[in-house]
């Protein structure tokens, strides 16, 4: 398990995790940032689509940048919590993208425990289950100290985009 150092609230480096269910696209979001933060080039993009290509998900090659072991690539789910540092101008992220799956939940519990923001990663198309395990989440990032949550609303190209179901599904 990766692990950042903490001390929350008096360092420039930011401390993120991800939260929320299993194949909401957390491991893509933090592969997508490590693209646009510009630490990650187009040929080992391409590299990471050929791996993605021989798994047979083609689509998932920014998750494919944070999911490293076999295991995680072969069942197309996160195990472990991935750490990645992601630097801007102006400051500089530890961001871990932790598991959605109940069975690794203690993955997640650690991953949260670093963290000073919670990124919330729910998908449009979540069903109601879901979206109680989205609540959960958000309820344990809270008992667990983290009291500032970012929701991102994801796969926005699944549903027939209108503001009134995002606010109806985030409410
Ligand atoms: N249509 C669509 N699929 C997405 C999007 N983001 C992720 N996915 C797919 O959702 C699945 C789960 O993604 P992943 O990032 O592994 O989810 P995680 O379990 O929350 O980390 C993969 O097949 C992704 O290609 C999106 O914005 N739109
Ligand atoms: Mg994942």
């Amino acid at each position: 398990m990766n692990s950042i150092n903490k001390s929350r609230g008096k360092q420039s480096i930011l401390n993120l995790c991800t939260i929320g269910p299993k194949s909401s696209g957390k491991s893509t979001l933090v592969g997508q940032l490590l693209f646009q933060f510009g630490h990650v080039d187009e040929p080992t993009l391409r590299k990471f689509e050929e791996i993605a290509k021989k798994f047979g998900d083609e689509k998932s090659k920014f998750a494919y940048l944070v999911d490293r072991t076999g295991y995680e690539r072969q069942t197309r789910r996160t195990v472990e919590s991935t750490l990645v540092q992601l630097k801007s101008p102006s400051r500089s992220y530890s961001l871990l993208d932790g598991p959605g799956d109940e069975k690794y939940v203690k993955h997640l519990l650690s991953s949260i425990s670093q963290a000073d923001v919670a990124l919330l990663v729910l998908s449009c198309d979540s069903t109601a289950e879901e979206y109680e395990q989205m609540k959960e989440h958000a309820v344990l990032s809270y008992t667990l100290g983290v009291q500032k949550l970012v929701i991102c609303v994801n796969k926005m190209d699944t549903i027939d985009y209108s503001e009134k179901k995002i606010q109806r599904n985030t409410q």
